[in-house]
């Protein structure tokens, strides 16, 4: 009989969820960047050994919302966290257990699936520090702890084998060879956005929205790729594209020459930068972006 569940992947942003999910999948299924609030929606990432299948739920990070996008993001975390048959809680060893991780423990109490604690960064953080964090976290008497570093790959196994032995009797999800399900569409603008996250100051990344429309596969056997990169204000176009065009070249060579190598084709990216006046708190602009 084989094993599968759902794992939903929470903690505060920029703890390193998406960086762990990929390396459990063994592909690049969600995009990470040094910001925070890197990751806008739930992302499938699927892990088959033989005999189990680990569906892992990656999502944004949990924070206070400062507007209707954050709003939103947070309460699909909380969908996600109510369908999953376990939790895999991340927090970063470097940084000290606060009210923010204190409350989604206290959620995750709640919700009465099994709980995962995993410390991640390890290899950025002293041995007394990851035995204060686990501790710490250990006073909320979830069901495992695992430190991890989920950039250098420590502690997967570990974590990988807890994971299995949460998951119920059951058929797989999906194909056995299957990394994740995302459209076409969502992987090319989260790939344009993510080579935008790191070059960008301030509040810019937060600012930026890619969206992708229909893909064609033009008769010379060609991709072409239309992307739309909106940002809040008119006075932003400049810092997007940058002098001379510089900016949006690089981003879109990057991005094109990763969409290649993943969709094994040629393709044409056509980015265009349009203002899309205060996205982040109007609803009737976060749902024609899709969110
Ligand atoms: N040193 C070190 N850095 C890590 C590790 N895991 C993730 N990072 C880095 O931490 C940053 C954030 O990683 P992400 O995976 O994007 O974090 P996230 O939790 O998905 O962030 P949000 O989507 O914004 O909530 C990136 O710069 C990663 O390279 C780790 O084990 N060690
Ligand atoms: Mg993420």
């Amino acid at each position: 009989m084989t094993k599968s569940g759902f794992i939903s992947v929470v903690g505060r942003p920029n703890v390193g969820k998406s960086t762990l999910v990929n390396a459990l999948v063994g592909e690049k299924v969600a995009i990470t960047s040094p910001r925070p609030q890197t990751t806008r929606n739930t992302i499938r990432g699927v892990a088959t050994n033989e005999e189990i299948q680990l569906v892992l739920v990656d999502t944004p990070g949990l924070h206070k919302p400062r507007n209707v996008l954050g709003e939103r993001l947070n309460k699909l975390v909380y969908g996600s966290i109510a369908e999953a048959d376990a939790v895999l809680f991340l927090l970063d060893a470097g940084q000290p257990i606060g009210p923010g991780d204190r409350l989604i423990a206290e959620r995750l109490a709640k919700s009465g699936a099994p709980v995962v604690v995993a410390v991640n960064k390890t290899d950025q953080a002293s041995s007394d520090e990851v035995l204060g964090q686990l501790t710490t976290a250990g006073e909320w008497d979830f069901a495992v702890y695992v430190p991890i570093s989920a950039l250098k790959g420590d502690g997967l196994e570990a974590l990988r084998s807890e994971l299995e032995g949460l998951m119920p009797e059951g058929p797989f999800f999906f194909p056995p060879h299957m990394h994740s399900d995302q459209p076409d569409q969502l992987i090319a603008a989260e790939r344009v956005r993510e080579k935008y996250l790191s070059r960008l100051r301030e509040e810019l990344p937060h600012s930026l929205a890619v969206v992708v429309g229909d893909i064609e596969e033009r008769d010379n056997g060609v991709l072409y790729i239309p992307v739309s990169i909106y940002i809040e204000r008119q006075s932003q176009k400049g810092m997007v594209i940058g002098k001379g065009g510089e900016l949006i070249k690089t981003v879109g060579a990057e991005a094109r020459v990763e969409l290649e190598s993943l969709f094994g084709v040629p393709v044409f990216l056509d980015l265009r930068v349009k203002v899309e006046k205060d996205w982040q708190r109007r609803d009737d602009s976060l749902n024609r972006m899709g969110f």
